[in-house]
């Protein structure tokens, strides 16, 4: 196996990525190759189907097969060896379907097909054991090229897997857009072509930038029309006496089917991880027993997924081992998750859940309340734009800070605590995704009225937090970058490498990103990037705090 996709992977003298048995995430190597497999084969499918669009030939199925199975390779998101030998069977079909599309558009456009090479001529084994000799075909180790090109290549790689992803979410609430899944293929396609062209390939990481941005900006709508638009909304963080579920990873759809599924059933429903956000939807607050959010982010649920007295459901990452602490008879995959052994639930049906939270003890008495606040995603935010624009003319707001992106296992994240924390009063903190639970249980006080610590929501939020600085830019016409706001972005996955392609792509300079910078990154990329972007790695919490207000 070869795997270098997340920011905990294997670093050492020795070793640049995941390259034994087992990845530090736990995936095994069949799982990982299987993975590569699979990728190869959506590249296959991709060479015929841009081909085919541009004859206007068009397959529904087959553009909508690539981000679902695109996010199943994520980090943290399935593990299970036997869903990806299906999905590779399926690809093969997707793959025959788009070949006739081409071949068929070519006949009636009297054309002569393209002689096309490379993974579209791939014919994968029906069987584990075969697929796996078929590995290196579809290895990520791109050993034709020098390391700087590899690296471009993992870029795009991974930078589409994340845009994958979030399509998915979309998708799911119904957003879709053959635009969208055009340029997919068009990207795929090029990645298949196996680029050498490091300038072009730049290029093409900057337009995969943009189209997460719109891939994210369906995802908006799908949220905002679905659920309504977050409002500011205290959540309670510790559990009530009584049977309980608790609902993980992204997907607002699912804990929703999962609430109607669990009316008048006794159960409280809990949130957990990136789910959160989800109390500040209006439409989440018609559920009563929708009670609170239990524990933190994604690395602390082997522990709290331990102490959770009922049952458990993982929508999308982060899922880490759950044979491990005794609590793998009561938790449950859906969507793109799986592990072997755990349940998965296909179709929104939620009843083997209940029945498990029905069986399980719930928790036996209520705790000291305790709360935290949610909702503060764009439209709030400008609902009191008027206030934070003259905050910032007299004086009384100083600077603002995104502080937010992905929480990991790996040491060194406290810098964001300590960031939040040293953060003078009259500045103020945006955040978002799961990082935020380094600091979001603290008070921070407000300015004027408006909190000083504001979330804006899930990563999937993204696009929430890119309006709101657009708006404020516009509000004082100036850009982005002259305004006084500091990215401070913590990543751990290949989400994260979409939305900083995407605020590269929008010429957003001096981003702080750490802990450390992805392992793909080779010494002349992350230079290129500092060049161009002024890209900056995070250092000393106080020291960097210092020089970005001093320098503002
Ligand atoms: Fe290693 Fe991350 Fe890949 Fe898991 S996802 S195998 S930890 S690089
Ligand atoms: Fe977190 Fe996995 Fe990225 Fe959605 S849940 S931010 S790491």
């Amino acid at each position: 196996m070869y795997c270098i996709q997340c920011e905990q992977t294997v670093r050492n003298e020795s070793l640049n990525g995941c390259q034994l048995k087992r990845g530090m995430c736990g995936k095994q190597s069949d799982t990982a190759e299987l993975q590569d497999i699979l990728i190869y084969c959506l590249e296959g499918i991709s060479q015929y189907a841009h081909r085919a669009r541009q004859y206007g030939a068009i397959d529904n199925e087959v553009d909508r097969f690539i981000a679902p199975a695109f996010f199943t390779t994520l980090t943290n998101v399935n593990f299970d060896a036997n869903r990806f030998v299906s999905l590779i069977k399926e690809a093969a079909a997707m793959r025959n379907k788009a070949r006739d599309l081409y071949l068929d558009a070519c006949k009636k456009n009297n054309a002569v097909p393209e002689k096309i090479s490379g993974p579209a001529l791939f014919e994968p084994a029906s069987n584990l054991e075969d697929l796996l000799t078929q590995a290196d075909e579809a290895s990520i180790e791109y050993s034709d090229v020098n390391e700087d090109i590899r690296g471009l290549r993992l870029l795009l790689l991974y930078g589409l897997k994340g845009t994958g992803a979030y399509c998915e979410h979309a998708m799911v609430l119904g957003q879709e857009s053959e635009d969208v899944f055009g340029t997919f293929h068009k990207y795929l396609n090029f990645i298949a072509g196996k680029p050498t062209d490091a300038e072009k390939m730049l290029e093409v990481a900057m337009g995969i930038g943009e189209l997460n941005l719109k891939v994210m900006a369906l995802l908006d709508t799908g949220h905002t029309e679905t659920f309504g638009h977050p409002e500011p909304t205290e959540v309670r963080t510790t559990p009530i006496k009584g049977k309980a579920i608790l609902v993980s990873g992204h997907d607002i759809r699912d804990l929703t089917a999962i609430l109607e599924q669990t009316k008048d059933k006794g159960i409280h429903v809990y949130t957990h991880g990136e789910l959160l956000p989800a109390h500040a939807y209006p439409k989440l607050k018609q559920y009563p027993h929708l009670v609170g959010n239990y524990g933190t982010a994604w690395q602390n649920q082997q522990q709290e997924f331990a102490d959770f007295p009922g049952a458990i459901v993982m929508t999308s990452n982060c899922l880490i081992d759950p044979d491990l602490n005794g609590y793998s008879h009561r938790i449950f995959t859906c969507g793109p998750v799986g592990w072997e052994g755990i349940p998965h639930i296909e179709n929104h049906k939620f009843s083997p859940v209940i029945e498990c939270a029905l069986n399980e003890d719930g928790f036996s008495a209520d705790q000291i309340e305790r709360a935290v606040t949610v909702g503060f995603a764009r439209n709030t935010v400008m609902s009191v734009a008027d206030k934070v624009i003259d905050g910032v003319k007299s004086g009384s707001i100083k600077h603002f800070f995104l502080i937010g992106g992905c929480d990991g296992a790996k040491p060194g994240r406290n810098y964001y605590t300590d960031f939040a924390e040293n953060t003078p009063d009259d500045t103020v903190i945006l955040t978002l995704g799961c990082g935020k639970y380094r600091f979001n249980n603290q008070s921070f006080g407000d300015i004027g009225g408006i909190p000083r610590l504001l979330d804006i929501g899930q990563c999937n939020d993204s696009y929430s937090a890119i309006q709101i600085a657009v708006a404020l830019a516009d509000a004082f016409d100036c850009s982005v970058n002259d305004l006084p706001l500091t990215l401070i972005i913590s990543w751990f996955e290949q989400k994260a490498a979409a939305v900083l392609l995407t605020l590269l792509s929008l010429g957003i300079t001096n981003i702080h990103l750490g802990p450390t910078l992805p392992a793909y990154l080779t010494p002349n990329l992350v230079n290129t990037l500092v060049d161009k972007f002024a890209l900056k790695t995070t250092g000393d919490a106080q020291q960097d705090l210092d020089a970005i207000l001093k320098a503002s």
